[in-house]
Parts: C-alpha cells; sequence; structure tokens
C-alpha cells in the first residue's frame, strides 16, 4: 500500500473566482494556471469546514470535457491531504450532473458508508476542448448545488487564500478500470479512491420511479418511433443503457452517444440553434429530410441535465413540457401515484405552469433561475416536479434537474395517452398532446433572445438603464405605444426579490421585469454562466385564452413584444448587436 505525506502549498489570490448561477466556469487556459484549481478546491474544504470533510466521502466527476483528467487527480490529492477518507469517481471520469446527485443520495459502499458531498467537472452547455470552457461546483449532502450561503463563503475564501493541502507524492489514479485503491498516510491515517460504474445507481433510481415494462411497449410498437442525440455528452452513456439496453429501442436511434472530450467541436446545449442534428431528422430544419421523421425526438447538453423535448416536425417549449409533465404526472408515474406536494419555476420560466397549478389545486413556487433554489423546497417536502425556460425540468427524486428523467416522463406520458392504440392504431403524437394541453389551459407564447459575449460594460448600461425606466411607468408606457399601439399597458415593473420560505435567506436582483395588464411579461437578465463577455436574455411571453388564437406561429404571435423589448431596452444602442445570437 502507498504512503503518502502532506504538502502545504504556498499560493496567492486569483480575481474572479466567484461561482456564477452554477459553478466556477473558465476558460481551460484559465483554469490550467499554476494553483487556480487548487485555490478553489481549497477555498471549498475551507468554506465546509473539517466536520463537513474529515472522515467523509466525496464524489469527484463529470462530463468528461477536456481537463477532466488532469483536475480529477489534483482533486484526489488535495481530498487526501484534507482527511477525506474516500473518493468516489464514476469510470471515466464520467457521471451526469443529476447522477451524481443520485450518487450521494441512494449509493452506498462496500462497508455502508455514503458520500457527503461531490466536485461535479462540468461547464454543462458551454463548448469544451482546449481552448473553450472547464468548470467546476460542490454540491451538499441532500445532493443539490451548495446554496448562496456557501458559495459566498467559498469566494471570499478564494480572495485571501494562502496555502493549500495537498499529497504529492500519491501516484495518479488509474481511473479507466473499476476497483479500489487503497493508500495510508494524511491526517486520517487511510485513504481510498473508488472507481464505480457511472450508470448503475442512476438506472436503478430510473427503474423505481417509471414503469419500463409499459416504455417497452410502447418503444416497440410499429407506429412508434425514437431519437436521441446526446450532443457528445455525458448522456451517450445513459441513454445507451436506458433507450437501448433496457427498453430496446434501436441503436440506430441514437445520435452523438459517445462522449468526446471536445463534444466534437459543437455547443453541447440541446436547442433549435445547435442541436441541429437532431432539429433536421425531426423534420423541423431549414431543408426536408430524407423519410418520414420520428414520433418522438429529444437532446441534452454536456451534462445531461437539461433536454430538449421534440415531436415530429414540432417543437415542445420546455416551459410547456414541465406544465404538461406536471398536468399528467399522478397518472403517468409511478413515482408520482400518491399525489404532487407542489410545484414550482424559476422566474423567468412562463406561467404555463402556474395555470395548471392553480386548476389542481398544488402549491406553487416561483424562485431566481438556477437550479439550487429548489432544493430547499424539495427538502422540505413542498415540491415535487419544476422546471426552467432554459431546458431544465426535473423532480424531488434528486436535487439537480435531469435530462433524461424529462425524456422518461415524456415517454410515459406517450405510454398513457396510447395505451388502447398499440395493436396498429394511429398513435396520439406529442402535438396532439401540446395541442390538446393549449385547449384545456390555455396557451403561453413564449420565446427567448439571448445576445451572446457581448462587451460586459455595454450589457451593464443596458440593465441600468432599465432599472432606471422602472421609476417612470407613463415613460415606459409612452415608448410601448409608439412602438406598437396593440400592446397593452405596462403596469408593474420591478427587479425580481425571491426570500427562500424555508430559511429565510433574501436574494436580490434576480432579473428586471416588465408585467403588462394583460398577463404578458418581458424580463431581462445577464447570464451567471458565460466566461467571457456577458450574455443579454430576454424572455417574452404572451398568454392566450381564447381557442381561436392558441395556434399561430410562436415568432409572428411575439413579435410585437419582441419590438417592445427591443426598443425598451435600446439594444442596438448598448450592445451592437441588431441580432441575438440565439432564439429558443
Ligand atoms: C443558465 C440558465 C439557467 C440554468 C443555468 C445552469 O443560467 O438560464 O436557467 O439553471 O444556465 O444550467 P444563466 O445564468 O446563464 O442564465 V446548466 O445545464 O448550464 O448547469
Ligand atoms: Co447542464
Amino acid at each position: 500500500m502507498a504512503i503518502f505525506k502532506v504538502s502545504r502549498i504556498s499560493t496567492k489570490p486569483y480575481d474572479g473566482q466567484k461561482p456564477g448561477t452554477s459553478g466556477l466556469r473558465k476558460k481551460v487556459k484559465v483554469f490550467a494556471q499554476p494553483h487556480y484549481l487548487e485555490n478553489f478546491v481549497q477555498s471549498t474544504f475551507n468554506a465546509l469546514t473539517a466536520e463537513k470533510i474529515k472522515g467523509k466521502t466525496l464524489v469527484v466527476s463529470g462530463d468528461g470535457r477536456y481537463y477532466s483528467e488532469e483536475a480529477i487527480q489534483i482533486i484526489i490529492k488535495m481530498s487526501a491531504a484534507n482527511g477525506v477518507k474516500r473518493v468516489w469517481v464514476g469510470q471515466n471520469t464520467l457521471l451526469s450532473t443529476p447522477a451524481v446527485s443520485a450518487v450521494i443520495r441512494e449509493r452506498v459502499g462496500k462497508d455502508g458508508s455514503k458520500a457527503s458531498g461531490a466536485f461535479i467537472l462540468t461547464a454543462s452547455h458551454n463548448p469544451g476542448g482546449p481552448t473553450e470552457d472547464f468548470g467546476i461546483k460542490y454540491n451538499m449532502e441532500n445532493g443539490g448545488p451548495a446554496p448562496e450561503g456557501v458559495t459566498d463563503k467559498i469566494y471570499e475564501n478564494t480572495t485571501t487564500i494562502k496555502e493549500y493541502l495537498t499529497a504529492e507524492d500519491l501516484p495518479d489514479v488509474d481511473i479507466s478500470k473499476i476497483g479500489t485503491t487503497s493508500f495510508s498516510g494524511g491526517p486520517d491515517g487511510e485513504f481510498e479512491v473508488e472507481v464505480f460504474d457511472s450508470t448503475d445507481t442512476y438506472v436503478k433510481l430510473m427503474k423505481s420511479i417509471f414503469d419500463f415494462e409499459a416504455i417497452k411497449k410502447l418503444l416497440a410498437c410499429p407506429k412508434f418511433s425514437f431519437c436521441y442525440d446526446a450532443l457528445h455528452g455525458v448522456a451517450g452513456v445513459y441513454a445507451k443503457r436506458i433507450f437501448v439496453e433496457e427498453l430496446g429501442a434501436n441503436e440506430s436511434s441514437l445520435l452523438n452517444c459517445t462522449p468526446k472530450k471536445d463534444f466534437g467541436g459543437g455547443h453541447p446545449d440541446p436547442n433549435l440553434t445547435y442541436a441541429k442534428e437532431l432539429v433536421q431528422r425531426m423534420g423541423l430544419g431549414k431543408t426536408d429530410t430524407e423519410g418520414e421523421p420520428p414520433e418522438f425526438g429529444a437532446a441534452a447538453d454536456g451534462d445531461a441535465d437539461r433536454n430538449m423535448i421534440l415531436g415530429k416536425r414540432f417543437f415542445v417549449t420546455p416551459s410547456d413540457s414541465v406544465a404538461i409533465i406536471a398536468a399528467n404526472a399522478v397518472e403517468a408515474i409511478p413515482y408520482f401515484a400518491g399525489g404532487l406536494k407542489g410545484v414550482a419555476r424559476s422566474m423567468p420560466t412562463s406561467a404555463a405552469l402556474d395555470v395548471v397549478a392553480k386548476a389542481l389545486n398544488l402549491k406553487f413556487f416561483e424562485v431566481p433561475t438556477g437550479w439550487k433554489f429548489f432544493g430547499n423546497l424539495m427538502d422540505a417536502g413542498f415540491c415535487s416536479v419544476c422546471g426552467e425556460e432554459s431546458f431544465g425540468t426535473g423532480s424531488d427524486h434528486v436535487r439537480e434537474k435531469d435530462g433524461i428523467w424529462a425524456v422518461l416522463a415524456w415517454l410515459s406520458i406517450l405510454t398513457l395517452k396510447n395505451k388502447d392504440k398499440l395493436n396498429g392504431e394511429n398513435l396520439v403524437t406529442v402535438e396532439d398532446i401540446v395541442r390538446q394541453h393549449w385547449a384545456t389551459y390555455g396557451r403561453h407564447y413564449y420565446t427567448r433572445y439571448d445576445y451572446e459575449n457581448v462587451d460586459a460594460g455595454g450589457a451593464k448600461e443596458l440593465m441600468a438603464h432599465l432599472v432606471n425606466l422602472q421609476s417612470d411607468l407613463s415613460e415606459v408606457n409612452k415608448i410601448v405605444k409608439g412602438v406598437n399601439s396593440t400592446v397593452a399597458n405596462v403596469k408593474d415593473a420591478d427587479e425580481f426579490e425571491y426570500t427562500d420560505p424555508v430559511d429565510g435567506s433574501v436574494s436580490k436582483h434576480q432579473g428586471i421585469r416588465y408585467l403588462f395588464e394583460d398577463g404578458s411579461r418581458l424580463v431581462f437578465r445577464l447570464s451567471g454562466t458565460g466566461s467571457e463577455g456577458a450574455t443579454v436574455r430576454v424572455y417574452i411571453e404572451q398568454y392566450v385564452n381564447d381557442s381561436s388564437k392558441i395556434s399561430r406561429d410562436s415568432q409572428e404571435a411575439l413579435k410585437p413584444l419582441v419590438d417592445v423589448a427591443l426598443k425598451l431596452s435600446k439594444m442596438q444602442e448598448f450592445t451592437g448587436r441588431s441580432d441575438p445570437t440565439v432564439i429558443t
């Protein structure tokens, strides 16, 4: 058994190690600077305090992007030196973000041990590779992202750090092979690294939530066809195991399901712009596909917590998706058979979920952007299903959004709606389900405009301008009417502020809102996940409850509100951009 010693290494603070919406994300060349990653990891250990680290088990894994292997070895050595007893690593560094959450909550080690937290190595939907992004975040013992109190403390520590602890002589661990390697030394006397199968715990959890036998019958039905695009992210590992091995889908229904360190040079972000191959296959491309598109298609982001749901030639907005899942969950998904505890959405997500919550008399919560705010609600038993407009959907089975779970939820709804039709009749389609939902609850037209990597100064000025404007609504309404007289009046404008109903913590400046008399909304935010410049997000929403008006093209229906948003914000003036980078 190799013996190791603890070294104290002197270091100096780096600027800008403040975790954003979901961890610290920077270019690989920034992370690869001497002591950069080490400073952040030690600052995290110090923020958690020895009590949560010494003798404990930590999970370290991620989406397998470029620099993950180097980072894992660094974190293993630092964990040993800081008195961690055990590090659990998914084979080949791979664990999806929801799988990490599942491993923390569910996995039991050989000696009965459970993990008390995790470092997740991912920059999620941001591109990977030597010139692209790497990222790291810490998740707590409930399986959810560290709350703001902890991330603030981590950041504070990064500004004063003077030294970190590491075990320089600990040999690198082979993380390509399943098995346990033991060492002796360090504050705990012994230390071990266990490499385990990336899918086992997660697959077992999914099988306890969904009726796999029923879904299998849908996938076997000749009239049904299926397509899944992992965009070269970690979702591919789970897709093979679940959709092909467990549910019997054809291997050819999987696109880009072998994880790559650079995601094949693409942007692993499941939306209509970046999931090009899937969009084309589903008949939503600019040119026609050969043959008939599949009935159902879905995609994931790099770390597999996001999902995009498509029907044949049909796009389901994420805001509609969570509402439809909530409306059908009790009947379609065994895990929810006893009823929903409540539902929640992020503030910029459309109010489609609110309408369902009201109709079904469910507890409802509106939280700031970012999954960390849902965790407290779930731990307190207030919320079962939640979602974000940014292609994030999930439930209280873990404390992260879950891309594969969302696909299984949709397959369960399709299975329910088609339970008497598997003998060759025409099937109820994804589009039928969505249109039926609109007919029952009304439709929330919704779009998001992203202006990526704009000048940070200009973006700040734009936001300041929008806040200033809020003090004079008659001036705002003059501008609105000047752009388009058919648009309703703005009745309220503010910056969203959230008080956590469980612990009372307050989060301010969570997005600038303009609320219209007819229920329409404009929301403006700066992204907290980018690594360069600033990204301005504009969220545009309009509710229509008149059944003769629910079938319009969404971009066309929203055009007047979009024009108002661009004029109010002076978008072109402040950012120099005449068009957004991405429209979803
Ligand atoms: C974006 C999304 C937000 C999501 C976050 C993390 O944040 O808007 O809804 O929770 O990404 O998702 P921002 O601050 O850039 O708007 V992931 O899949 O990148 O962990
Ligand atoms: Co993600």
